[in-house]
């Protein structure tokens, strides 16, 4: 089934140059991207983003870190793209994510682990219309998924 998902690379990521290491890999798997943006996570936008953590003692510096910097925020587009990108991802503790994925090759701790993307097609959705105006996805094809799918 073709779905959506929202990724983001974290302040950390941005500042270590990890953007365009993260769109490649997104790129070469096969998957479109429809929408992206640098943008800076407001107090508010990252309350709401991370809402379901509001009682975790770590939320405050959840909130900090998320806002600490520019973050590039993305919507990628492809069958099975939400678990894939998860799996592409790594573990929440990149101390436990497995080499070839962004966290287990470029992190090493939980609180600044580079990468977010959501976890069910519920937060997908919830997550996109949080960061993207729908005139800022586009619809369109590209050649090269004759060759994909
Ligand atoms: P996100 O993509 O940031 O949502 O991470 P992920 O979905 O893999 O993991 P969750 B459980 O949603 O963690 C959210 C952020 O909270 C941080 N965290 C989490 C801690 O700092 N300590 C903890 O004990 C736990 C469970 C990691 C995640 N983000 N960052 N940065
Ligand atoms: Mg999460």
């Amino acid at each position: 089934m073709v779905e959506k998902t929202f990724i983001m690379v974290k302040p950390d990521g941005v500042q270590r140059n990890l953007v365009g290491e993260i769109v490649n890999r997104f790129e070469k798997k096969g998957f479109t991207l429809v929408g992206a943006k640098l943008m800076q996570i407001t107090d508010e936008l990252a309350k709401e983003h991370y809402g379901e953590h509001k009682e975790r003692p770590f939320f405050g510096e959840l909130v900090d870190f998320i806002t600490s910097g520019p973050v590039f925020a993305m919507v990628w587009e492809g069958e099975n793209v939400i678990t894939s990108a998860r799996e592409m991802m790594g573990k929440t503790n990149p101390s436990e994510a497995a080499l070839g994925t962004v966290r287990g090759d470029y992190g090493v701790t939980v609180g600044k682990n580079i990468i977010h993307g959501s976890d069910s097609p519920e937060s997908a959705e919830r997550e996109i219309n949080l960061f993207f105006h729908s005139n800022e996805l586009l619809s369109y094809n590209k050649q090269v998924n004759t060759w994909i799918y």
